[in-house]
This record gives structure tokens, C-alpha cells and sequence, in this order.
């Protein structure tokens, strides 16, 4: 069994999501991340950099004691091994999957996430942080509209890579983006949507996300500086 530490984001879909298609057999634990959970004494012991996803393996494959990951690229690796599914056992097909994974990890994901966050949030809208964001978010959709003109999936066949990036590519919309721009993206999407384990991944804990960005979620998620910004608007 894993314990899933987890709130209904991009970041945590992406462990749902293959969670799901291999199949798991998980338990989920809420971090509610607008009401501070992720900053608790014992989510920090899971997480050292206070974010979700995170996740226990209570029978890792060594027969060993209940072994803890952060980070979700690190997750989906771990679950792949795990189960011999969803990242190629082969040298070239492994490292074509993985530079796939860490550009989102290290590219998309975070300006996406900045991104939005200018866009969206921010108490203060800045056109230069908005313009620099959003330059460098379709910059990285030109990249990947590029790589999925060569095959069906971004890298082989479908993996954690897939994976990995398609969690941001919902938020497209809020992006204030259309995929019309980007066909080879529009297709791969509707396409992976389509998955039930993805349909099931992205529900999980939908519920739970009801509550609005609310004062006090600004504070814990943006700090001192969003919620003074805040107040000074109002
Ligand atoms: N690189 C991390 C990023 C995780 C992350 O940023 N998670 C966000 C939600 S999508 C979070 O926990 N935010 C809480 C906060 O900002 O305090 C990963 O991929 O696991």
C-alpha cells in the first residue's frame, strides 16, 4: 500500500495519474495547501521543501522499512521501477523519456507556475513579470508542439513523461491560452485525456478543492508580501 500525500493541483495529478495506470493500490492523505498543512512538523519530515506531492511506500520492493519520496518527477521514476511499467527498461529508451521528465520538472512546471501565478494571482499585476512569463510558457509550447509533430507521445510510447506534462497542459485555459496555436499539443491532449486512469487521476480529491483563494490561502502560498499587497488593494 502507498500513502499518497496529495491535494488536487498539477504537481499532484501527475502522481494520481499513474497511480492510476499502474494500478497501485494507494491511500490518500489530504495536504490541504491553502490552510498551511504542507508546513506542518510532520508533512515537513515526508517533504522537506514543504510541498506536496509526497508519498510512503509501506512495502518497498527491498522488503525493507516504509520508504518516503518528495519531488513528483522522483515519484513518477520510483513508481515506474517499481512496476516495470511506464519508462522503458532499455538504455535509449529510458534516457529518451528523461530529459522529457526533467524539462518539465525543471521548465514547464515552474513557468507555467509563474506564469499563472503573475497572470492569476498576483495582488499587483506587473506587465513586465506577465510578458516575461507568458513569452517563456509559449516558448516551451513551441518545443513541445514540436516534439509531438514526430510521434504519437512525447517520447516512444505513452510514459511519465506523458505524464508529467499533461497536468499542466490542463491549465492551458487559465493560462489564457488556446490550443488552437499548437495543433500537435491540441491532439496529444485530447488524446491523453481520454485515458480513464487520467480521468480517474485528475478526480481524485476534486471535492476537496472547492474553497476559493481565500485570504488565508494567500498567505500560506504566497507569503507576508502577497497578503500585504492584498490588503493594501482592498
Ligand atoms: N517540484 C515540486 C513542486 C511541488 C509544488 O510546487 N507543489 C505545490 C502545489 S502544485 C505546493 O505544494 N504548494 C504549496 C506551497 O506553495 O506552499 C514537485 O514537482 O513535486
Amino acid at each position: 500500500m502507498i500513502h499518497l500525500y496529495y491535494w488536487p493541483t498539477p504537481n499532484g495529478w501527475k502522481v494520481s495519474i499513474a497511480l492510476e495506470e499502474l494500478g497501485l493500490p494507494y491511500t490518500l492523505k489530504a495536504v490541504n495547501i491553502g490552510r498551511g498543512e504542507q508546513f506542518t512538523p510532520e508533512f515537513t519530515r515526508l517533504s522537506p521543501n514543504q510541498r506536496m506531492p509526497a508519498i510512503v511506500d509501506q512495502a518497498p520492493a527491498d522488503g525493507g522499512a516504509p520508504l518516503s519520496l518528495f519531488e513528483s518527477g522522483a515519484i513518477l521514476i520510483y513508481l515506474a521501477e517499481k512496476s516495470g511499467r511506464l519508462l522503458p527498461a532499455d538504455l535509449r529508451g529510458r534516457h529518451a523519456v528523461l530529459p522529457w521528465l526533467m524539462w518539465q520538472m525543471g521548465g514547464l512546471g515552474p513557468m507555467l507556475g509563474q506564469h499563472g501565478h503573475f497572470r492569476l494571482y498576483a495582488a499587483e499585476k506587473i506587465p513586465y513579470a506577465i510578458e516575461r512569463y507568458e513569452r517563456e510558457t509559449r516558448r516551451l509550447y513551441d518545443v513541445l508542439d514540436a516534439q509531438l509533430a514526430q510521434g504519437e507521445y512525447v517520447a516512444g510510447d505513452y510514459s511519465i513523461a506523458d505524464i508529467a506534462i499533461f497536468p499542466w497542459i490542463i491549465t492551458h485555459k487559465a493560462q489564457g491560452l488556446t490550443l488552437d496555436d499548437w495543433p500537435h499539443v491540441k491532439r496529444w491532449f485530447a488524446q491523453v485525456r481520454e485515458r480513464p486512469a487520467v480521468q480517474r487521476g485528475t478526480a481524485l480529491g476534486k471535492e476537496m478543492r472547492k474553497s476559493a483563494m481565500d485570504d488565508e490561502a494567500r498567505r500560506h502560498l504566497f507569503g507576508a508580501a502577497g497578503t500585504v499587497a492584498q490588503e493594501t488593494r482592498q
